[in-house]
């Protein structure tokens, strides 16, 4: 069984396994250089062969315990015909979601629009590499790509005010990507996905009265599938203001805390094994400051089912040197 599976079973392993939010990216040279040749970001991430290439590049570097499918969460609204553009220095630009036109969508073209996504996985999982290891599917939670599909950009901070306007379509539009979550879902672990994690973004602008409605109920709906998938499930509510709640409600095998929260606080908080934590901006400064900060986490959660990463995803400045002390750090930890 691999480490991460062994972690979130409560096992005991000999050191906690590894794994770091957006690995496959750009502060990696090797990808740079693909990506240079590949101006169109969606293009490139069903390219199947580039993709379980960049995939794997994180990999033959370090001594990670999973691959995370080179893909976006944004593949989703793609698949059911929104326009999804990545503009340099800028992030995501969305067209109008055609409700009518997207629930009209069926599965097989769902499936087809995606397929070399899943055909990267497929070849992800089958290589050496991944060996006693995990290869990672995700997806966005419902509430994260709602936001993207209506705001049709980053919000940053907040949301526009007109944002909950139209009640109905709103929930016409979430009901629709909890639909198509759930496909993508399964449709990775067929592929060959043997952990699932799904990250909600922006879980952090909502209040805690609009939880239930937009965090729980729709979280917890994919969790439950998931589990009848037979395959684990961790969730990333970056930045909500109640992890114990969430955890109790949702109930997903592990949960991903993000760097605002107070390790030693969580782990009396949470029963269920926990991953991340460390601030992506520790890879920006010193080796010494970054073995102190790697080395608290190590060392509060010792007796606690852990999964190392970090608190959001690793930051494109990052020099790699820096990500290979950091895993080694974890590797070499008695
Ligand atoms: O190793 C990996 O993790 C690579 C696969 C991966 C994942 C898991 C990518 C590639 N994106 C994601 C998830 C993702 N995408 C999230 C959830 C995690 C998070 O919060 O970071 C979100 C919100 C997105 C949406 C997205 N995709 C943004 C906007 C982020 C924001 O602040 O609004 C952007 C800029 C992207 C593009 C993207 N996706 C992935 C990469 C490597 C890139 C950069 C593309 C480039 O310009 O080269």
């Amino acid at each position: 069984m691999s480490p991460i599976h062994q972690t979130i079973l409560n096992k005991k392993t000999s050191n906690p396994p590894i794994w770091i939010m957006r690995q496959a990216g750009r502060y990696l040279p090797e990808f740079r250089n693909i990506r240079k040749e590949n101006p169109d970001f969606i293009k490139l991430c069903l390219n199947e062969s580039l993709s379980s290439e960049i995939t794997l590049q994180p990999l033959k570097r370090f001594k990670l315990d999973a691959a995370i499918i080179f893909s976006d969460i944004l593949m989703i609204p793609y698949a059911l015909d929104q326009k999804v553009e990545f503009k340099k220095n800028f992030g995501p630009i969305l067209g109008d979601f055609d409700f009518n036109h997207s629930s009209q969508i069926s599965e097989e073209k769902f499936f087809n629009n995606l397929k070399p996504v899943y055909n990267a996985i497929n070849l992800v999982s089958k290589n050496e590499l991944l060996k006693e290891k995990n290869t990672i599917g995700f997806v966005g939670a419902p509430w994260t790509l709602l936001v993207y599909t209506i705001n049709k950009q980053s919000p940053k901070k907040n949301i526009n005010k007109d944002f909950f306007k139209n009640d109905l379509l709103i929930k016409d539009i979430l009901n629709l990507l909890i639909k198509f979550t759930k496909i993508h879902i399964k449709n990775q672990v067929e592929a060959g996905a043997n952990l699932i994690q799904i990250f909600d973004s922006w879980a952090g602008l909502l209040e805690k009265s609009d939880y239930d409605k937009y965090i729980y109920n729709p979280t917890l709906e994919l969790v439950n599938y998931v589990k009848t998938l037979k395959v684990p499930v961790i969730c990333f509510p970056r930045g909500i203001k109640d992890y114990k709640s969430y955890c109790e409600i949702v109930k997903p095998d592990a949960v991903n805390i993000d760097y605002d929260v107070d390790p030693h606080e969580i782990k009396k908080l949470i029963k269920i094994p926990i991953q991340g934590g460390l601030d992506p901006k520790m890879l920006l400064t010193d080796k010494d400051n970054l073995k102190k900060e790697v080395n608290k986490y190590l060392e509060i959660f010792k007796d606690h089912p852990y999964i190392f990463n970090l608190g959001h995803g690793v930051l494109p400045e990052t020099n790699p040197d820096m990500v290979e002390y950091l895993v080694n750090i974890v590797k070499d930890y008695k």
